[in-house]
């Protein structure tokens, strides 16, 4: 499978369980992953990429799994300490995670590419799936609520996903460069599958980067999302709330919606079957199957199926 080239995008916990289980599958090395750099905010004068570290640590087996962020054996004598001080610490940074928010900070201020900044950070610990970022510069994804703009992570972690969503912005997208490696992957694509992460603040904050939703459109690769959703529900985080409140509707059609100009196949899990009349209506090739992922060996099925299914449908497109 040595020509054959994939590409995940990817963000929050589903994104690094599809990372995951494709670093797990025969098509590890055929496979870029394009991470979600918009929840990127500063906490106590570090920089934090959250979904970039959840992806290097869930890929460099870090991970702590129960929470589906952060590191294992973690401590908080630092944060603990900044609490004393009477700093805010809503967001519960340990430290050895804060180890990687300094070297980040650091290397930013020396003017490295957050780019070379995330490949350091993976290979120190021993990612083997390149992770590349869409852009270089910085975006914020912020909610608009009833009370005012929050930040992404104000919204998620400090008011837990309460608030109702009546908008979203992705500040500084408009003037964000693509990185050419990303441009360079979706273009030379054979299959871009999308990972079951938010549609919205996710995978949308990659696709609001100019030129990335159009070299995915322009690039002839297979492209195939996996639903966010079972049976109208997240596993975890928030975009079922989301869809809603921008006007979409929380269920497979909703998640068509968010991709309806690129979209070649989606895939659902068995209680959506029911859906997938409606989305060959709309031209889609469907996959019923499992998309709960639990164990590494869920993680790695599914993405093999997916892959599988992605290049039977291109062989046929294209005979
Ligand atoms: N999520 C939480 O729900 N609470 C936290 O305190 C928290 C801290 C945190 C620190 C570092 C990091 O990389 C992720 C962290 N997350 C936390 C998860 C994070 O908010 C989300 O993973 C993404 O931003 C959305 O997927």
């Amino acid at each position: 499978m040595s020509d054959l080239t994939i590409t995940l995008l990817a963000g929050g916990v589903g994104g690094a369980k599809a990372a995951e289980g494709l670093a797990a599958s025969a098509y590890s090395d055929a496979t870029h992953i394009i991470g979600n750099i918009a929840d990127d905010e500063e906490f106590h004068g570090l920089w934090i990429s959250p979904d970039i570290d959840t992806l290097i640590y869930s890929l460099g087996d870090q991970i702590d799994r129960e929470r589906g962020w952060g590191r294992k054996n973690e401590s908080y004598q630092v944060l603990n300490e900044l609490k004393a001080l009477g700093q805010e610490t809503w967001m519960t940074l340990g430290d050895l995670d804060l180890a990687t928010h300094i070297y980040r900070t650091e290397l930013r201020k020396q003017g490295v590419r957050a780019s070379h900044i995330t490949q350091r950070l993976a290979n120190r610990h021993g990612v083997q799936v390149p992770i590349l970022l869409p852009t270089d510069d910085v975006v914020q994804t912020q909610v608009r609520t009833a009370s005012g703009w929050l930040s992404f992570q104000e919204y998620f972690v400090r008011e837990h996903c309460e608030p109702k969503v009546l908008g979203i912005d992705y500040k500084g997208a408009k003037i964000a460069r693509a990185t050419s490696e990303a441009l360079n992957q979706i273009a030379n694509s054979d299959v871009i599958i999308v990972a079951p992460s938010n549609p919205i603040v996710s995978i949308g904050a990659i696709l609001a980067i100019p030129g990335i939703q159009e070299a995915i459109e322009k690039s002839g690769a297979y492209v195939i999302a996996i639903s966010p959703l079972i049976a109208g529900k997240t596993i975890k985080g928030p975009a079922d709330k989301m869809l809603e409140s921008m006007g979409k509707s929380t269920d497979s059609k909703g998640v068509y919606q968010c991709y309806s100009s690129f979209l070649n196949a989606l895939v659902i899990d068995d209680v959506d079957r029911s859906d997938a009349p409606w989305l060959e209506g709309k031209g889609l090739d469907v996959l019923v199957t499992p998309t709960f992922m639990s164990s590494t060996e869920d993680k790695r099925a599914l993405l093999t199926d997916v892959v599988a299914f992605a290049l039977a449908q291109r062989q046929q497109r294209v005979a």
